[in-house]
């Protein structure tokens, strides 16, 4: 579930207050049946109409939550304590992390307990994702695993046995089986999820049922009784349609935002995403750039930097147009060491209040020694981008390296940036950004890397080409073919493929459907089509022409030549 947790040396009780060190110059538009019985606990006095409170038991980073209920023009009070949750007027539990850990942490604090019996008085509650699993009767999570027993019922993974792409990430219709005024509207509407187990649904939870979504099978995608609300997906990631939700549990009363028309299709819908390079230019400033085949300076004279626009801007401009998610990918980050780089993350920060779809962040995600000895892991870097506001972090040359040992000694040893990010945020937070240049061969037999016959005959007429994998933003070329890493990194632990093609990047001139056929064909994670977007119709194509679940593009946003929603 989205958003991951944190190391464990984050330690287990509620986090308090995001912790906020700049402001960004943001617009804030305001716009039962119990089963089981909690030991005695008091009540606290309870809080004013605009602050509701928050249940983060500090296994994870709920900062997209915040910042949607401050956008949505809300109070934030934090749980501390079980008897916080019992004095709540209006509780939002955005479960994160695994299943077991966050039972685990519950049980331990006394809050589930609590929660048990703030659900048994019937009291406001909205439960986002995993807090949607927990009120369940168990999980085969790393399980079996009890949860709190509210609902019938064992969470369960999706069956990738037969070629289903696990996790299920990405914007899928709500069928909606239940009037309930939190969902009023929302019939038919897409809205984002990430997990890879979910709830059934069953004779015995039945009546729990307010919508339900489909995905290999027909699972539970929210319940409604009484007061109680939980979903499966992620409203504060679900651009307008989720932040409607989310305002209708606020306060009640309101109808909610305008959220927008409704899409038809009733599966999981390909997803569009954004992307920015950033990197510092000459004086220092961090820009949005673009480059021809990776390469973002000028060809006039001076040779600046290409900058087309501010990262925050541009961002929220995306989200504005439509954008499905945003990713930024700091294409320096392999030079300097990104904890260094704190304009990057007052970039993810101020996005982040921004943009209410998923953010995805990439550059220089790798264990490294500064230059007074101090070791930081992938992790502890991965973290800090989280914390700042990523959904889901981008490892580029790191994987390359993890992937060629891995294929070296059959061994995994759990120690990489790959493995080790996956582990303790889940895959579905870590997606692995392929950087590799076509090289054409006569036959397939001359390399021993996985070859496609290609469309486009070679300059000396070959008839194939394999992709070998690049490092450090394409300088360096590795002993790797892109077939041979995406394999690896998916047994790896990565959630999703970021499948770039230095020949096409920039070049408007189409999608490599060869490279992409091949690598989404050969993986069962989501692919990322990316790399060579020049009209509407390079979008059609790869998604008709490969299993790609997404298409990413850059230049032809940046320059305008079409917005996101075409
Ligand atoms: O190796 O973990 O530090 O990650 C570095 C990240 O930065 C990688 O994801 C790598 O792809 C990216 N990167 C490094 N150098 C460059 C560069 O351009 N010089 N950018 C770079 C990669 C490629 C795409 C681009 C698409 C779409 N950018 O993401 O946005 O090709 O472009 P288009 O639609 O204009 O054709 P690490």
């Amino acid at each position: 579930p989205m958003p991951p947790p944190p190391p464990p040396s984050q330690g287990a009780m509620a986090t308090g207050a995001a912790n906020h060190p700049l402001p960004c110059s943001v617009g804030r538009p305001k716009g039962t049946n119990q089963r089981r019985r909690p030991a005695s606990l008091s009540v606290r006095a309870s809080s004013d109409a605009n602050t509701v409170t928050l249940l983060d038991y500090g296994a994870g980073n709920v900062r997209s939550v915040r910042n949607a209920i401050r956008h949505l023009g809300f109070n934030i009070r934090d749980v501390r304590s079980p008897e916080d949750i019992l004095a709540a007027d209006r509780l939002v539990f955005p479960g994160v992390g695994a299943f077991g850990s966050a039972m685990d942490v519950l049980n331990r604090t006394g809050m589930a307990d609590a929660l048990r019996e703030y659900i048994r008085r019937d009291r406001p509650f909205l439960g986002i994702c995993l807090g949607l699993q927990l009120l369940f009767d168990s999980s085969e999570e790393n399980g079996p695993v009890s949860g709190l027993g509210v609902i019938p019922g064992v969470v369960r993974r999706f069956d990738s046995s037969e070629g289903l792409i696990v996790p299920h990430i990405g914007w899928n219709a709500l069928q909606i089986t239940k009037d309930t005024q939190l969902l009023q509207g929302a019939d038919g509407h897409h809205v984002y999820f990430v997990h890879s187990y979910h709830a059934l649904p069953s004779d015995a939870n039945r009546d729990w049922i307010s919508s339900t979504c489909n995905y290999g099978e027909s699972f539970i995608s929210s319940i409604s009784m009484g007061n109680i609300e939980a979903v499966q997906f992620h409203p504060e990631k679900s651009g307008a349609t989720g932040l409607s939700i989310f305002e209708k549990f606020l306060s009640p009363n309101s109808s909610g935002a305008k959220a927008p028309a409704h899409r038809k299709a009733s599966k999981l819908a390909k997803r569009v995403i954004a992307c920015l390079d950033v990197r510092s230019n000459d004086n220092g400033d961090l820009v949005v750039t673009k480059g021809d085949q990776y390469d973002v300076r000028d060809h006039s004279s001076s040779k600046e930097v290409r900058n087309l626009g501010k990262p925050v801007e541009l961002a929220s401009q995306y989200y504005i147009d439509g954008a499905d998610e945003v990713s930024f990918l700091n294409i320096t980050g392999f030079r300097a060491f990104p904890l260094g780089d704190l304009p990057m993350l007052e970039v993810l920060r101020c996005a982040s209040e921004k943009v209410f779809v998923p953010l995805t962040v990439g550059g220089g995600i790798r264990d490294f020694t500064d230059g007074s000895g101090r070791y930081y892991s992938s992790l502890e870097v991965a973290s800090e981008y989280f914390r700042s506001g990523a959904d889901k972090i981008s490892i580029g040359s790191d994987a390359v390296f993890a992937a060629e040992a891995y294929l070296q000694t059959g061994v995994k040893t759990g120690k990489s940036s790959l493995e080790q990010i996956s582990r303790v945020y889940g895959n579905q937070a870590v997606v692995v950004s392929i950087d590799p240049r076509r090289v054409y061969v006569k036959s397939p037999d001359e390399v021993q890397f996985r070859t496609v016959k290609v469309s486009s005959k070679g300059p000396l007429g070959e008839e194939y080409a394999w992709y070998q994998c690049t490092v450090s933003g394409g300088r360096d070329s590795r002993p790797i073919g892109a077939y041979e890493l995406a394999k690896a990194v998916e047994e790896l632990g990565a959630g999703e493929i970021l499948l770039n093609c230095i020949d096409c990047d920039g070049q408007g001139g189409g999608f490599d459907i060869d490279l992409i056929k091949m690598v989404s064909d050969a993986v069962t994670i989501p692919v990322i089509a990316s790399s060579g977007a020049g009209s509407v119709e390079h979008f059609s194509e790869v998604f008709e022409k490969t299993n790609a679940s997404a298409a990413l593009a850059a230049g032809i946003f940046h320059r305008k030549e079409r917005s996101v929603d075409c």
